[in-house]
């Protein structure tokens, strides 16, 4: 009999999963409005990987979207997850389903975790909203918002790294500017290019402390892109060096990649003038290895004559590549030779052997693996030094990328509370039992959950369980009817870090259709009675401590019967199951129904435009090269 409605429901469960087709999605009680996508991961040495979390801003459209055509629920944004793909953070409501790039944790700025990340420039609104620097802190409360403050049009995509210490930042800057063709050899024709180079700000004001510009020091002819007898250009013009990461080093200059000249430069911090080239047409090195169309470059280590320097080779772009496999390249620069020398330290190719034409990045991390992120897909993989690839993750949706991929240590502290939603569910007075569902959108370090409940809203809070934290939603069930509810989250130490606002338990809205067979809607149990001591105290002890040993008991039993729950819904991977184990099986059909359409989540879709006429991604216009 049981068996039969398992079948029934699972399969009914299944056509409700097609439906939708958010599967390559996370949907969570505590938080309706997010979804957040899932990795598919596969480990090849799961004991060699470095501690730490995954920080990602998948996005599906490179450019703002019209906020009829936003994606909705919330889903576009900043996501931290740990080394399982399970979700730590969800951050795209909070930034109301922007683009988010560059996102990742800062921890040199204080003694405290801090996340950094640029808020796109809104869709069209006048040029009002040209984007931000973000910095939060630990808390996930704003620390900073820099603003552009000069007469650039939008906050550049492409970087925002804050310098140790927290009190400036880097960022790309791309200006339009009309030039003479001279270094063409065509001296009396003139054009639009869009310069590259970079600002160092103040993160407090946006205040820029330091411009630099490719006008004047990187001619148009160095560009492996520009033709060089291409008609002259319009506004915004030729993108002849497409800058894409900047960095700095404790000597005060600048490594500055750009995609369009294939090159790396230092620049000076003193005069800017140009210290060296590495690679591309006019490369000040002779070097033992290639690299084209690069990103994210970053000094390792450098001191006055010797820098390692760490890129992602894409060694393509939109319409060409040069190599047939992308790799994160680790090379060092030495000055003191004549000519000067950079050879290959170490590569790391992608490990499916295919090519990432745009974006990406590679993190050096502190055990000596390498991180690198492939961009498309969110494909991410983390190498040994040696190169033995130890974990590979991807997206499960194709719907999606993210610009850069990062792992860093971090602790996370949110400032609002625990999530929490109960309900309670059953088919007479006897059985009833209060579904816990409890989520910390941002907490790390959270180990375990204690539940309470309370006879009304001034009783003493009374412990009536506590289980393991699995995934980013827990789930716990209670036998009775459990109301006044509140979760502590508690650390591996048996620290409380957080505690949740005091909540009502939701019940059905027709007791009837929810398979309640009782003749009046039942009423609340007092927690401090039906979890109470079972038996009569004999010595004479504080009868608290009584209490609190009678509740732990009570808790252990509880926990138990949830973790054989747990194993039986992880083993068929449905929900529903268990509501078939809680309940008793007479009027559980109506009873798993309701439950369903209340768990029935909102699919994934493109909120249609004014029209009526959504587009689909190939009829957007042509934006990639702009990334
Ligand atoms: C600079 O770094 C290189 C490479 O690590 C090292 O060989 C050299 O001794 C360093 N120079 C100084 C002055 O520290
Ligand atoms: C790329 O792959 C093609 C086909 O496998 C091969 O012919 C070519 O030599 C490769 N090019 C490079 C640069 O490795
Ligand atoms: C539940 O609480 C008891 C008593 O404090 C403790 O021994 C047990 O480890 C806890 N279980 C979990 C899963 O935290
Ligand atoms: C190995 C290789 O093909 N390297 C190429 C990288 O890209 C530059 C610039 O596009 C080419 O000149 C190199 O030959």
């Amino acid at each position: 009999m049981l068996f039969f409605w398992v079948l029934l429901l699972l399969s009914f469960r299944h056509v409700i999963a097609e439906a939708d087709s958010d599967d390559d999605m996370m949907s969570f009680v505590t938080l309706p409005e997010v979804r957040a996508l899932k990795f598919n991961i596969a480990y090849y040495d799961r004991e060699s990987v470095s501690p730490g979390y995954w920080f990602v801003a998948p996005y599906g459209v490179i450019d703002p979207e019209t906020p009829t055509k936003q994606w909705k629920p919330c889903q576009v944004g900043p996501y931290i997850y740990d080394a399982d793909g399970t979700l730590i953070w969800a951050g795209s409501c909070m930034f109301d389903n922007r683009n988010i790039f560059d996102f990742k944790a800062v921890n040199t700025i204080d003694d405290q975790s801090h996340l950094s990340f640029i808020l796109q420039h809104a869709y069209q609104d006048n040029g009002a909203d040209k984007g931000y620097g973000y910095i939060l802190d630990h808390h996930y409360d704003m620390e900073n918002a820099v603003p552009v403050t000069n007469d650039l049009g939008t906050f550049n995509m492409h970087e925002f790294n804050v310098l140790p210490g927290g009190k400036t930042a880097l960022a790309c800057a791309y200006r339009n500017e009309w030039v003479d063709l001279g270094d063409l050899g065509r001296p009396n024709e003139y054009g639009w290019i869009v310069a590259g180079g970079f600002v160092e700000m103040d993160t407090a004001t946006g205040e820029v402390l330091f411009e630099w510009s490719s006008l004047g020091y990187i001619p148009i002819h160095e560009s492996v892109k520009v033709g060089a007898n291409w008609a002259p250009s319009g506004a915004p013009g030729w993108d002849y060096v497409h800058v894409n990461s900047i960095d700095k080093n404790a000597n005060g200059d600048y490594l500055l990649s750009a995609r369009f000249t294939s090159t790396l430069y230092l620049i000076s911090g003193v005069d800017g003038h140009i210290i060296w080239r590495l690679g591309g047409k006019y490369s000040d090195f002779v070097q033992d290895f290639t690299f084209s169309k690069q990103h994210h470059a970053r000094f390792v280590e450098s001191n006055a004559t010797h820098a390692t320097i760490s890129f992602l080779n894409n060694a393509s772009d939109e319409s060409e590549n040069e190599e047939n496999v992308s790799a994160a390249m680790f090379v060092q620069v030495d000055t003191t030779t004549t000519p000067m020398t950079a050879r290959l330290v170490n590569k790391y190719n992608r490990p499916d052997g295919s090519l990432t034409r745009l974006r990406g990045s590679v993190q050096n991390l502190p055990n000596g693996n390498v991180f690198v992120g492939w961009s498309e897909r969110g494909m991410q993989s983390e190498h040994s030094p040696e190169g033995k690839v130890l974990m590979q993750a991807i997206f499960s949706s194709s719907r999606f990328s993210t610009y850069r991929s990062y792992k860093f240590p971090f602790v996370g502290r949110p400032s609002a509370p625990p999530d929490l939603v109960a309900s309670v569910y059953g088919t007479d007075e006897t059985d009833l039992a209060t579904i816990f569902h409890v989520s910390w959108n941002g907490a790390t370090d959270v180990a375990s959950w204690n539940f309470y409940a309370r006879a009304d809203r001034h009783s003493i809070p009374v412990l009536i369980g506590n289980t393991t934290k699995f995934d980013f939603e827990t789930m716990y069930i209670a036998d009775g009817y459990m109301d006044w509810v509140s979760v502590e989250a508690v650390d591996k130490d048996g620290n409380v870090l957080g505690t949740s606002a005091l909540h009502r338990t939701e019940t059905p809205q027709n007791w009837r259709l929810a398979g309640f067979q009782g003749d009046l809607k039942p009423t609340a149990d007092d927690p401090s009675v039906l979890y109470a001591p079972k038996k009569p105290a004999e010595d004479v002890i504080d009868p608290a401590t009584k209490a609190k040993q009678e509740a732990e008991e009570k808790a252990k039993e509880a926990a138990k019967t949830m973790a054989k729950a747990n194993e039986v819904i992880h083993g068929i991977g449905g929900l529903l199951i268990f509501i078939l184990v809680a309940c008793s099986v007479g009027g559980l059909l109506a009873g798993a129904y309701w439950y369903l359409r209340r768990r029935r989540m909102q699919a994934y879709h493109e909120v249609p435009s004014e029209e009526g006429q959504p587009y689909t991604e190939e009829e957007r216009p042509e934006v990639r090269s702009r990334d």
